[in-house]
């Protein structure tokens, strides 16, 4: 064994002998006896004894402790010998494991996995005459946002696919202070008052005693909690429908859900409905599409998001208000106040008042996205709360969270949630206060004058909403809230066939995932109040030998609601196919005019095509050009793309007609309804996987000319071939 006496000999001596390395890398002392490695961009050095050190490019500062000081080795501790026993004083070490063990937070209790990006908010025109909120008060004003999205029952790591509520929290930085409209992607909810959300959330999460079902609501305790809460089952059509599994965070709508008050600059009030409506439509998965997406990419939607920021296809929204006033309110079927209800936008119209663009990805997941803490109590002058008893609730609980989450008081001063107006205020003190008041005042009333700090301002500060209100101190509900299932009936009635037939799939596939067939039964006589024919269908699914008796509602179930087109998302869509993917199955020889065909008509269109392979080597197209592949067919099912296409040679198409990989990718396709282009050769794909020519319909889009590109891009503008579905 050499002593380490020796080697540090050995090496001066080496070291003085050859200067260049030393010159070349960093322009400070190189260490002894180093081979460069090469990681990617970093340049690693490795001593005779194994020792590596990552110098810093000539010029930059190095890396340093939390308090600045500079390392010269972050790859070895501190040791009495080569081999000997770590020390103690090796403050570079433990500073890095101490910081380290203290990485985690507690994830949010609800919504624990969610996906952030900064943007803007610009104002459409002046709302003076409805509201004094600053942000509205200009035509083009333009405000700075952060927007949070995520799931709601499963925690932090849970596949992005989930059938799920989707959370849409969006941070307003306007110049009167930060605005969190804090909404969903379902405009209404499960219960009417926040003291049953703990209730709820228990019931969802995962159940106590076996910490399982991650991220789902196919469970008895869940429906076990629905069958006993008729409030519910207006927002149980919603998370049954294909609300709760969308295609992209880009192509859903947003609501705040509860009514909120606009007041303007006299203290005039009106009642308005926030909503957030996608510029590039709605968009749905099918269920079979969720499953397989959450094993082919648990990230599918925030890769989505993340990439359509990155390559410039910023996601857009309009915001829309619906105002209306006590009359209307009186006028109303339901009361306005309850959240498990909506207003038909047929009944009021959403007039857009302003745009948001998502354009920025934040630069640190944690220190954005994990740290932004939205309080539903962050409204700025000109925005009130109604008595909705479950905004009231909520707005205790945000700011009650974010203290546990985030572990002191001044969250507030964390970059993501700071104002971006100035701020002053006498809060003082508490774990990590990064802004104390400055001078003599921390307090007032005081008479230190022009030193004495901030002041109130009664021109300019919040004032609330002057509602009279009297009434005696109860816990009761209001009469006013007793209808349960009207507008259920209403929305599973205002959906397509094709969607009132995924409703009616998923409520039997989450019921049959309940053991206590009483559970069944119960949520079952609750749809009857809904739809008998829903009823009969989930009763059928369920193998029920009869229909149960309708549950006895508070109050019977209206027959005279109009239908809400609105409500339906195969009616809402798009027309266009931007911001879409298509996904191209090549292999050796593909047909190179057809491929360029392909790629123009869909960047045309704003949509991107991918390329599948067997590799991710690349193949050589007919004209011996190597296509760059972008996933490898066992890892790129067609359940990432909305559309796909097939451009192979007959031997390509010999060849995949023998992978298993290859049958399902056109299968699945064509089973989730998506548009299939393929040239000649290709058809011995699809005879292998079943799809002969007798099962082909019109989804499908022969490619025997470049013109069929674009005709092939112009079908997939309706999304999917829903005709496809069997009734
Ligand atoms: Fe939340 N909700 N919520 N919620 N909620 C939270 O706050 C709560 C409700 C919503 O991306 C928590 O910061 C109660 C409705 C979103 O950071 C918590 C009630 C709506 C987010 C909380 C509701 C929402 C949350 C957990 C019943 C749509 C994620 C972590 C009265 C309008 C925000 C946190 C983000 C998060 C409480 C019901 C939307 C515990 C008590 C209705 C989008 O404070």
């Amino acid at each position: 064994m050499t002593r380490p006496s020796e080697t540090e000999a050995t090496n001066k001596a080496k070291a003085s002998e050859d200067t260049s390395e030393r010159q070349e890398s960093s322009g400070e002392e190189t260490p002894p006896e180093l081979t460069k490695l090469r990681y990617g961009e970093v340049e690693v050095h490795r001593g005779a004894g194994g020792e590596t050190h990552q110098l810093s490019p000539a010029g930059e500062e190095p890396m340093t402790t939390q308090v600045g000081t500079p390392i010269a080795d972050d790859q070895n501790t501190l040791t009495a010998g080569p081999r000997g026993p770590q020390l103690l004083e090796d403050f570079v070490m433990r500073e890095k494991i101490f910081h380290f063990d203290h990485e985690r937070i507690p994830e949010r209790v609800v919504h624990a996995r969610g996906f952030g990006a900064r943007g803007t908010f610009e104002t459409y025109e002046s709302l003076a005459d409805l509201t004094c909120a600053d942000l509205f008060q200009r035509a083009g004003e333009v405000t700075e946002v952060f927007v949070r999205f995520s799931t709601v029952a499963g925690n932090k790591g849970s596949p992005d696919l989930a059938r799920d509520v989707r959370g849409f929290a969006v941070k307003f930085y306007t110049k009167a202070g930060n605005w969190d409209l804090v909404g969903n992607n379902i405009p209404v909810f499960f219960i009417q008052d926040a003291t049953k959300f703990p209730d709820l959330i228990h019931a969802a999460k995962p159940e106590p005693d076996r910490g399982f079902p991650q991220a789902q609501t196919a469970h008895d305790n869940f429906w076990d909690f629905i069958s006993l809460m008729p409030e519910a089952m207006h927002m149980v059509m919603w998370i049954m429908s294909d609300r709760a599994i969308p295609r992209s965070l880009r192509f859903m709508e947003g609501f705040g859900v509860h009514s909120f008050r606009f007041v303007d600059a006299s203290g005039r009030s009106s009642f308005v409905k926030f909503h957030w409506k996608p510029k590039y439509g709605l968009q749905s998965v099918v269920w079979d599409e969720a499953v397989k997406i959450n094993g082919a990419d648990p990230d599918f939607h925030r890769r989505d998001l993340w990439n359509a920021i990155a390559s410039g296809d910023p996601p857009e929204w309009e915001l829309g208000v619906q105002i209306f006033d006590d009359d209307f309110a009186d006028r109303f079927e339901f009361d306005v106040l309850d959240a498990t209800k909506l207003i038909p936008e047929e009944q009021v119209p959403v007039r857009p008042i302003g745009r948001m663009i998502l354009d920025q990805n934040v630069e640190n997941f944690f220190a954005e996205t994990e740290q932004v803490a939205f309080c539903t109590q962050n409204v700025v002058p000109g925005i009130d709360f109604t008595n909705d008893p479950l905004l009231q609730g909520r707005n205790f609980s945000y700011l009650d969270t974010q203290l546990k989450r985030l572990g002191s008081p001044n969250f507030t001063f964390l970059p993501v949630n700071a104002p971006r107006c100035p701020f002053a205020h006498f809060q003082q003190d508490g774990h990590m206060a990064m802004q104390n008041p400055k001078g003599r005042a921390n307090y007032e009333p005081n008479s230190w004058g022009a030193e004495g700090g901030p002041r109130e301002d009664p021109s300019r500060g919040y004032r609330s909403f002057r509602a009279s209100v009297s009434g005696d101190k109860r816990r009761i509900r209001p009469e006013s809230f007793a209808d349960h299932y009207s507008q259920a009936r209403q929305f599973y009635r205002s959906q397509t066939e094709v969607e009132q037939a995924h409703i009616a799939s998923a409520m039997i596939f989450e019921l049959s995932k309940v053991d206590r067939v009483e559970i069944r039964e119960r949520v079952v006589a609750s749809v009857v109040n809904v739809d008998e024919e829903l009823a009969s269908r989930v009763a059928e699914g369920l193998g029920f030998a009869r229909v149960p008796e309708a549950m006895p509602p508070a109050v019977p179930p209206r027959d005279d609601l109009d239908e809400s087109p609105a409500l339906s998302i195969v009616r809402n869509g798009p027309k266009r196919f931007h911001g879409r993917r298509v996904g191209v199955l090549v292999d050796q020889g593909s047909d190179a005019n057809m491929l360029a065909a392909l790629v123009r008509a869909a960047n045309d269109e704003g949509a991107e095509v991918a390329l599948v392979g067997p590799t991710r080597g690349g193949v050589e197209d007919s004209e011996g050009n190597t296509l760059e592949i972008a996933e490898k067919l066992e890892g790129g099912p067609s359940v990432l793309f909305d559309a796909i296409a097939l451009v192979l040679s007959e031997a390509g198409a010999k060849r995949m007609a023998m992978k298993p990989a290859a049958r399902a990718f056109v299968s699945d396709a064509h089973n989730h309804c998506k548009f299939i282009a393929h040239d000649a050769a290709a058809t011995e794909l699809l005879d292998k996987a079943g799809l002969g020519p007798a099962v082909r319909d019109d989804g499908y889009c022969p490619l025997d000319e470049d013109a069929s590109a674009t005709t092939f891009i112009d079908a997939c503008r309706e999304l999917r071939h829903w005709k496809r579905k069997p009734a």
